[in-house]
This record gives structure tokens, sequence and C-alpha cells, in this order.
């Protein structure tokens, strides 16, 4: 069996003994590569100032060789704060309002990409398959090509893909295009996504759709295939059982005793729709006054991106709308949204979805949703909660057993809680039950070895 070498922007190393356990896609990975044996191959996350980043950390485990490397704070700048979550992320989400291209931006992601394709090429052997992660790395094929491998390379988005309308605004978007042709295999979350992908070639004439998955477009030949990703459902479900135990946990069950709790769980990000759940939340409490000091809506929400302008702001405005509605509704004894601005410890997270009646994911915009799929996976069969979800969420071409939700349509969002709220044992089990039943057969294992057996017969 080739070696499998995983490129991704950050990597995650194997945990300690102690350590809060990893997320499904890394547990994933590490197996996959634990098998094959293998590179894993990132960004640090540590920028070396305005010197040269020193040679690439190497660090052994078992059969896996992580190499890290550190950025100069002008690389981290342009190529990660920049172009990468100020040109590609915005785009992809559908928010070219929110897009700030710049030149120096845009030079910086491609010499990243160049300077990452000129650390990993003294690693790989001849026959080693290779598996590239997310926006930041889309030019990384084309780099490595230049150099002369003709190793077989794959590239997975984890983020939604626009339509050419879209995705045309960028002023790089032919590089970019330019970019993935040079994959063996490049995966979407979605079909609505490979046909976006697919459509955008064939409209604007560089590019033809041929049968069989594969693409054709800048003289080369590839596949082309969505593979959505899943969680480790059967560990998770586990993990959110013996969860009950966890003295977090309890105090929260104790703490929302009497009342019905619904639960969002979401980096602080513009994609998912946060402020919007919240009015959604005030519409349905001020439609539904029989529900006052019946239900609390708990929102998790951990900082990421604080550096970025948009994302600092947003903090603030969530924060005051959450505040705000406290205000207007709550009583003295009654707090209607919790708000957590930090992250918690994942087993925590498990149980506290487990007493939630509702799981209210509602993204504007999302490559797929993990947390619809762990808030399912951790019910309780003999009750499990209703999960509301927004129908631009990747998840939700799969999770045909959630109420769907417009999440732009304010009255409709709130009317969908209250129908959740209200749905009687029968039909949240045969939705629930639709829904594990999926999640159990699409597991993240699954995902993965789906996406290396096609990139291997690619
Ligand atoms: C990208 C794409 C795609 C969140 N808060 C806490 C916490 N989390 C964990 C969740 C979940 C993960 O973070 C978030 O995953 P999502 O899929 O919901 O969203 P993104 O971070 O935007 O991920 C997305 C994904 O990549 C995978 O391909 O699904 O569409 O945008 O696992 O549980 N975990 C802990 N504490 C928190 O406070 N421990």
């Amino acid at each position: 069996m080739s070696r499998l070498v995983v490129v991704s922007n950050r990597v995650t190393l194997p945990q300690k003994s102690g350590d809060a356990p990893a997320g499904g896609l890394a547990v994933a990975l590490q197996a996959a590569l634990e098998e094959r044996g293998g590179i894993w191959m990132g960004w640090s996350g540590k920028s070396s100032g305005a010197g040269e980043p020193a040679p690439l950390s190497l660090q052994e485990h078992g059969n896996i060789t992580y190499a890290l490397t550190d950025l100069t704070k002008t690389d981290v700048e342009e190529y990660y704060h920049g172009f990468a979550n100020r040109v590609l992320w915005p785009i992809c989400h559908y928010r070219l309002d929110l897009a700030e291209y710049g030149r120096k931006e845009m030079a910086g992601y491609f010499r990243v990409n160049r300077f990452f394709a000129h650390r990993l090429a003294p690693l790989l052997e001849e026959d080693d398959i290779i598996w590239v992660h997310d926006y930041h790395l889309i030019p990384l094929a084309a780099e490595l090509r230049q150099m002369g491998l003709k190793n077989r390379i794959g590239f997975f988005l984890h983020i939604p893909w626009p339509p050419a309308d879209v995705l045309f605004t960028m002023p790089v978007h032919e590089e970019i295009m330019r970019g993935l042709s040079h994959y063996d295999l490049v995966g979407f979350q979605t079909d609505h996504d490979l046909d976006n992908f697919g459509g955008g070639l064939v409209r604007e004439g560089i590019g033809e759709r041929l049968s069989e998955g594969k693409f054709t477009s800048y003289g080369r030949t590839f596949k082309g295939g969505f593979y959505s990703i899943g969680i480790e459902t059967a560990a998770f479900a586990e993990f959110a059982r013996n969860a009950a135990n966890n003295a977090i946990v309890r105090k929260a069950r104790q703490s929302v005793e009497g009342r019905d709790l619904i639960i969002g769980v979401d980096r602080l990000d513009y994609s998912k729709g946060i402020t919007q759940r919240i009015d959604a939340f005030e519409h349905f409490i001020k439609s539904n006054p029989g529900h006052h000091n019946r239900v609390t809506y708990l929102q998790i929400t951990p900082k990421s991106r604080s550096e970025v302008p948009e994302y600092e702001q947003m903090q603030r405005m969530v924060a005051e709308q959450a505040g705000r509605v406290n205000g207007a509704i709550g009583t003295v004894d009654w707090v209607p949204i919790r708000y957590i601005n930090r992250s918690i410890g994942r087993p925590v997270l498990a149980g506290l979805y487990r007493l939630a009646r509702i799981g209210l994911v509602t993204p504007l915009r999302d490559g797929m949703n993990l947390v619809a799929k762990e808030y399912v996976a951790a019910q309780d069969p003999e009750n499990p909660g209703v999960l509301v979800l927004s129908r631009f969420a990747g998840a939700a071409r799969e999770l045909r057993g959630a109420l769907l939700v417009n999440p732009y349509d304010i009255e409709g969002t709130a009317n969908a809680i209250a129908r959740g709220i209200n749905m009687p044992l029968e039909e949240r089990k045969e939705r629930w039950g639709r829904m594990m039943e999926h999640l159990l057969e699409h597991d993240v294992t699954r995902w993965c070895d789906d996406f290396l057996k096609d990139l291997t017969a690619a």
C-alpha cells in the first residue's frame, strides 16, 4: 500500500493522555495515516516574525511523521488572514460584500503555496499518495507539478463551492480554477457544490464535464466527486451517553430543570447565521407566550479569527443582541438566552447536545456542518430531540429527518422551533431514527475510505 501524505493548513498532533479528545476529522485522518504510514504536513500556527522560518519541525509518532512549518509574519498576514480568510472564505460562502481583494494578499497566497511545495517535495517518495485539504492550499498541486512531481494528488474542499456568477467576481478565479485542474481528484461536500464547479467550467468555456465523473480543463483531465464528510457516529453516541455523569452536564441539567433546552454551537462566524437565529428565537418567544419561562436557548460560540475586523465586530454584535433580547423578554427568574463566548470541552458539549430538546443549526451557508451530525448522534434513542437545520448547510442534503428551514426567513425558523418543541415522541423517534441510521453508515471513516479509494483509482 502506498504511503499517504496529508497536507492541511493546520495539523492536529496526536493527543497526549489527559488532552481533550480530537474531533472526528483528525481521528479519521490519523487512522488512515497510521494504517498506510505517512506524513501530515502543515503550518505550525506560529510566526517566525520577519526572519526566514526555521527548517521543518519533524515529529515521529508511530507510523506517522508530523511535519510543521512556521510562516513569516507577512505570510500569515497575506496568505492566512488576507487571501484565505478575507477573500476565499467569504466568496465561497456567497458573501461578495465581505470579500476584500488586494494584489498583495493574492500574491502572498500563491507564494506560501509555493513555499509549502518546496518544503514538502524533499519528503516525498515516488508512489506516495497526496491528499490536500481545503481552500488555503488550492494551488499546491500546480506548484508540485511545476517541480516535476507525478504523484497522485487529491484535493478536498471543506467549504461550499459557489456558482460561477459569485466565483467570477474574484479577480484571480482563473488561477484558482487552473489550480484545481492539477489534481487527479477534486472532492466537494455535496452534489450542489460539484454542480456549481462543473457549471462554472462549462459556462465560461474553460472546461468540460465528461462522463464517469471526469472533467477536462486547461489541458488536463481529472476526476471530480462529492464526498459528504461524516463524524465518528458510534463513538460520539457513546461519548454522549457517558457524558450524562459529567459534573458540568449535571449542573446544566439542574439549571434548565422544567424548561426545554435549545442549543446552538458554532464558531463565531458570519456564515453561521447567529444573529438571524437569535431574531428567530425572539420571534418564537414573542409569538408563543405559552413558552415564556419554559425554554432556555444556550448558544455556545467560541471566538474565531478575532484578528479579522469583521469577526471582532460580530463578537460585539452577537453579545449586544443576546443582551438586548434578554433585557426585553427575560424576567427576574428567567434568562432566555445564555450566550457563552468561549470553547467548552468536547465531553460537556456531547452531554449538552443530549440534554437539548432542539438542536438549532441555521447557517446561511455551510459546506457540511458537523454540529448538526453531532447533535443527532448524541440523542437519547428513547427520547430524541429535534434538529432544526438550515437548507443551506451541506448536511441538509443528507439529514432528511430534520425540520429544514430557510435561515433568512425569521418567522419560518421561529415556527420550526415551535413545531420542534411541540413534536410528539413518536414523530421525534421516527425522524431521528432515519437520520441516525444514515449517520452510522456514512461516518467519517467511510468518507475517508471513499475518497482514498477514488483517488487511488483516479
Ligand atoms: C468547516 C466547514 C465542515 C464548536 N464549538 C466547540 C466545538 N466545536 C466543534 C464542533 C464541530 C466543529 O467544532 C465545527 O465544525 P462545523 O462543521 O460545524 O464547522 P466549521 O468549523 O466551519 O468547519 C464545515 C467542516 O469544515 C468539516 O468539513 O462541516 O462546513 O465550514 O465538531 O463540535 N468543540 C468544542 N468546544 C466548543 O466550544 N470542544
